[in-house]
């Protein structure tokens, strides 16, 4: 990967962790940093020495306390939309990586940090981290999907008074929710479990693993038949080295060897 200047981007044993690295603002998501994440990910789609991702903020506060307010604070309609839009474009391509993304989240996840999270497709969160959609208190909406992820992670009426109110929740009622996966005690440990997940889960056949999460996302998209998006991913399957593999192994009671083939 080249370097970053708002991003600290590390590569272990085949998982890119990638840190926002703006702690003074809280890691305050400017365009400089989507359009920085932008780049990181399509490396995750691109390099085949990785694997997976993590993405987590520096410092010991925040994950993301939301687009940089005082870039959007001096936005109109017209620059407002595109804003937005190169939002969104970047968080769904974290979506729909075909390589699991984990958000780590250390802190505060507020307005469009709440978003980048829920554009993941896991949340680990440390116990004191805060989630919210602020936006109403600014006399906004939320612009990087938040509208419709949250709908999709905790239902159409929690999201509507958290977006609503801007109250925010702590991680353990976020989990109630099913906002988040896991909670943990301290970030070393909310960093090990994020690792630990997609050591497991990233041992399995690779491109099933982008089969489930194109189908699992073709469930959120109108314009999609989920069950033949389902129905296509699953023939796909059939004809792969590793799905061989996995039945053969399974068949002779010995572990599979993945290839990605
Ligand atoms: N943008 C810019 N700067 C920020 C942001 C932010 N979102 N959040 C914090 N900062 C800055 C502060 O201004 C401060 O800077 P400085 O030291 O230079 O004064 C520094 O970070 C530290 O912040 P605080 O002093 O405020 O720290 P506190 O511990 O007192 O408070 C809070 C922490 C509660 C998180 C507080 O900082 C806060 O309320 N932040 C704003 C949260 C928020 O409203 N987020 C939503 C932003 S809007 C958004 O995300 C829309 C997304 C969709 C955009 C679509 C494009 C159109």
């Amino acid at each position: 990967m080249s370097d970053y200047d708002h991003l600290k981007v590390q590569i272990n044993d085949a998982v890119a962790t990638i840190t926002i690295d703006r702690e003074d603002k809280l890691n305050a998501l400017n365009s400089a940093i989507i359009k920085e994440l932008k780049q990181a990910m399509q490396a995750v789609y691109d390099d085949p020495q990785i694997n997976a991702a993590i993405i987590t903020g520096q410092g010991e506060k925040a994950f993301a306390a939301g687009a940089d307010i005082s870039e959007i604070a001096v936005l109109n309609e017209m620059n407002g939309r595109s804003y937005a839009e190169s939002g969104q474009e970047v968080f769904q391509m974290i979506e729909n990586s075909p390589k699991p993304v984990v958000a780590a989240v250390n802190g505060y996840a507020l307005g469009g940090g709440c978003e980048l999270a829920m554009a993941c497709h896991i949340r680990v969160a440390v116990k004191s981290a805060t989630f919210g959609q602020p936006e109403v208190n600014l006399g906004t909406i939320p612009g990087y999907g938040g509208t419709q992820r949250l709908c999709q992670l905790i239902g159409k009426a929690r999201a509507l008074e958290m977006m609503l109110t801007g109250n925010t929740v702590d991680a353990l009622l976020a989990f109630e929710w099913g906002l988040v996966n896991h909670v943990t005690e301290s970030n070393e440990e909310m960093m090990e479990k994020s690792r630990q997940l997609l050591d497991k889960i990233t041992s399995k056949a690779p491109r099933a693993l982008s089969m489930v999460i194109n189908c699992v996302n073709a469930a959120f998209d109108a314009d999609q038949n989920g069950y033949q998006t389902e129905a296509n991913s699953f023939a796909n399957c059939c004809k792969t080295q590793d799905f061989k593999e996995g039945t053969a192994a399974f068949l002779e009671k010995r572990p599979p060897k993945f290839t990605g083939n």
